[in-house]
């Protein structure tokens, strides 16, 4: 194919030419653009996640150390996490779990056996065990409801349940709820005395 040095004079293949580099300009951007949003998006994302879970720490550990002092309800205690998180998401997304033990060691442990009558480590009908949650029976996690006694230690366990701002969960197949979990243990104040636990057996 040859030109004339007419057409070269007039441009005409030039401005092809340039409007060549415009599409693969355009091409390359297209290219980079989504890949580009997608960590833009991801960061966010995780900024997101960051501030959230910053938000809450807050509020349990708010929440922890008012119950400690023993003078107030549940509900009032219940009260200050969600005041802190109904911001970000609906009350109805939080889980509060409260448990009182009488040690830090023993949070999430059995109740202790004092008299194992077969002398295999664990509960059988006839032993004897500390009943550290007054029930009467013996119990895998001696944990009792609530926010316990003086000198007692509270357990905290919140989980919060979101739905993503970015839709990561459709450009990488990320989980579109979000489940963060916070767990956090005080001792409550010596604000009264606090009697034993009774051995129990049966
Ligand atoms: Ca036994
Ligand atoms: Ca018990």
């Amino acid at each position: 194919m040859t030109f004339s040095a007419g057409r070269w004079r007039s441009g005409l293949p030039l401005m092809g030419l340039r409007r060549n580099q415009c599409g693969a300009t355009a091409v390359e951007f297209a290219l980079i653009l989504l890949p580009m949003m997608i960590v833009i998006l991801a960061f966010l994302d995780f900024g997101h996640t960051l501030y959230v879970d910053s938000m809450l720490q807050g509020s349990v550990q708010d929440a922890a150390r008012q119950a400690t002092i023993g003078d107030r309800t549940d509900a009032q205690i219940d009260q200050i996490i969600y005041n802190g998180m109904t911001p970000l998401i609906s009350a109805d997304k939080i889980s509060i779990v409260r448990k009182s033990y009488r040690q830090f060691s023993g949070v999430g442990k059995p109740e202790t056996l004092v008299d194992d009558k077969n002398g295999n480590g664990v509960y059988d009908p006839g032993d004897c065990w500390i009943d550290t949650n007054p029930n009467g029976t013996f119990d895998t996690d001696a944990g009792q409801a609530g926010m316990g006694d003086a000198d007692d230690v509270l357990f905290f366990e919140v989980t919060i349940r979101y739905d993503r701002i970015t839709p990561m969960s459709r450009l990488l197949g990320w989980p579109n709820t979000v489940t963060r979990q916070i767990r956090t243990m005080m001792r409550n104040q010596p604000y009264a005395g606090r009697g034993s636990p009774a051995k129990v057996c049966g």
